[in-house]
Order: C-alpha cells, then sequence, then structure tokens
C-alpha cells in the first residue's frame, strides 16, 4: 500500500509497510509482524526520537563493540527488513562479522535475508553453512544453530531485537551481549550486558556516527565508557524517565486535540 505522504503517521505507517512487504519477501516471520507493534507501542511511550539515555547506551555499545576481539552481529528477519544497509556499514566501521541467526528458522528465509544482505553490500554472511554449523546447548528451539566462526567463539554479540533466551544463554556462555530492544523490561533488555532502549531505526545510523567519533579515541578511553556503564541502573534510569514522562502528560502536557472543536 503507498502511505498518504498528509497521513499523520505516516512515516511509521512506512515502516509497517516495510515489515509487511518483509513478510512477503520471507524475510520477516509472522511473528515479527507481533514484535514491531510490540516495539511501536514502546516507541510512542519514549516518544518516538531517541532519548539521552539512549544516546549514552549506544555509546557504550559502540565503545565495547571497538575493544571486542570478535564481534559478531546476529540478524534476524526483522533487522533485515528495516535496516540492511545501516547494518552493514555498521558491521564494517566496527569489524563484526555478521551472521543470520533466526528463531523460525527455514531456509527459504535464510536465503532471502542472505540475499537482502549482500545487495547491502555484505560480502561474508555466517550462519548459513551447515560444515561451520554448532550448538547452543542450552537452548532447545531453532536459535541453538549459530556459527563455529561466529556467535559460537565470538566475545560480544550484537543482537538488534530478539527474544531473550539466548541472551541469557550467551551470557551464561561467558560472552558480552548488546542488544537493542524498545522494551525495557524483556528479558533480553535485563540479561544484556548494554542494552539499547530505543527504535533500531533510528539507533543504527546514529551509532554510524557514533563509531566514526569513537574511532579516533584510543582504548583507555574506550574502557572507560564501557567501565562507567551500569546496565541494571541505567534501565532504572529508563524506567524513571519513562514513568516521569508518563506522569508529566496526566499532570497537564497533554493537550486535548479536540478543544478547538468546542
Ligand atoms: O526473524 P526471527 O525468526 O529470528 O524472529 C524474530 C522475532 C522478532 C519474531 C523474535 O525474535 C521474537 O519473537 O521476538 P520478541 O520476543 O517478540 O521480542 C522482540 C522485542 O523487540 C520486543 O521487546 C519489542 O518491543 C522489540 N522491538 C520490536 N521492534 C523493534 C524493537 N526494538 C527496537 N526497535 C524495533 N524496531
Amino acid at each position: 500500500m503507498s502511505v498518504p505522504e498528509d497521513h499523520p503517521r505516516a512515516e511509521s505507517l512506512k515502516v509497517r509497510e516495510k515489515i509487511i512487504e518483509g513478510m512477503h519477501q520471507s524475510i520477516v516471520a509472522e511473528a515479527g509482524l507481533i514484535a514491531h507493534g510490540r516495539g511501536e507501542a514502546f516507541d510512542y511511550i519514549i516518544g518516538e526520537k531517541t532519548p539521552e539515555f539512549a544516546v549514552k547506551q549506544q555509546e557504550a555499545a559502540v565503545a565495547l563493540l571497538l575493544l571486542a576481539e570478535k564481534p559478531v552481529i546476529s540478524v534476524n528477519g526483522n533487522v533485515a527488513a528495516l535496516c540492511p544497509k545501516e547494518t552493514v556499514e555498521f558491521s564494517k566501521i566496527v569489524g563484526a562479522s555478521i551472521e543470520i541467526n533466526l528463531f523460525y528458522r527455514k531456509s527459504e528465509r535464510e536465503k532471502a535475508i542472505e540475499e537482502v544482505l549482500k545487495e547491502a553490500g555484505c560480502d561474508e554472511i555466517l550462519g548459513i553453512d551447515p560444515i561451520y554449523h554448532t550448538y547452543i546447548t542450552e537452548l532447545s528451539h531453532l536459535r541453538r544453530i549459530v556459527d563455529k566462526r561466529g556467535i559460537f567463539s565470538a566475545d560480544v554479540v550484537f543482537v538488534p531485537l530478539e527474544d531473550g533466551d539466548r541472551t541469557m544463554a550467551l551470557r551464561k556462555m561467558g560472552k558480552n551481549v548488546i542488544s537493542i530492544d524498545l522494551n525495557p523490561l524483556s528479558r533480553t533488555s535485563l540479561w544484556s550486558n548494554i542494552t539499547i532502549v530505543n527504535n533500531l531505526i533510528r539507533a543504527f545510523p546514529e551509532m554510524i556516527e557514533t563509531a566514526k567519533k569513537l574511532k579516533e579515541k584510543d582504548n583507555l578511553e574506550l574502557k572507560k565508557i564501557v567501565a562507567d556503564f551500569n546496565n541494571f541502573n541505567s534501565l532504572k534510569k529508563t524506567l524513571s524517565v519513562l514513568s516521569k514522562g508518563l506522569d508529566n502528560l496526566a499532570k497537564g502536557e497533554l493537550k486535548d486535540p479536540t478543544r478547538k472543536l468546542r
């Protein structure tokens, strides 16, 4: 569907169209649409723009990725549909590999996502060649299949958008996990070393710019940024900003749009 430009929610509807189109092309799982809707609801609450807490979370995430010896970005259907180019560009700047890892794993979807990532400029895509497959033994679902050269041997795994049990399993394997999740209360958010509570559509382009700046810094400065970051405190701060924002709206900041009709 072409979105009318004068629609008050045109931007959000265009993103929805991308996800729907992605599902028709087998990139996005059906459940990916539900996940997107949940994300939209949280994004509404954070005001559909990047809050200050997310700027700090993104900075810590980029610093950790730049310090990593073997960083890997785990790509699923929603990420591939919404920001393939930005994901690939970001991976090149921070020197991370890209691995396809799906909850609803089907070879048709893997191929469709591989195609999108190649078109976006990715030369090597991990996770799809069975020769290199191994398992995260703690998991019983299909996300347990990972690439020996990628997630399995990575020191830092960046998971923009996922369900939480793999994050828990990766932490238990001793890995550092960075996630993007608009829900600050999800298991992914609570279990990550660094959680970015922002829409990945905004986070990726902003993190590309942050990475360009932080690449100029020495490792000591990057280590300080990471050491100063505490994920649990950051999530508490996030919740506090969100609840104060809602409270301020309830106490008078929210204007009744129908008042002019009276
Ligand atoms: O492609 P697959 O097969 O790996 O499946 C992917 C989905 C998304 C279906 C799977 O990972 C899933 O079921 O995820 P959940 O448990 O629904 O969690 C998705 C989380 O991402 C939720 O907390 C949403 O709020 C959040 N989210 C959704 N869209 C965005 C988002 N966070 C940031 N940016 C978004 N655009």
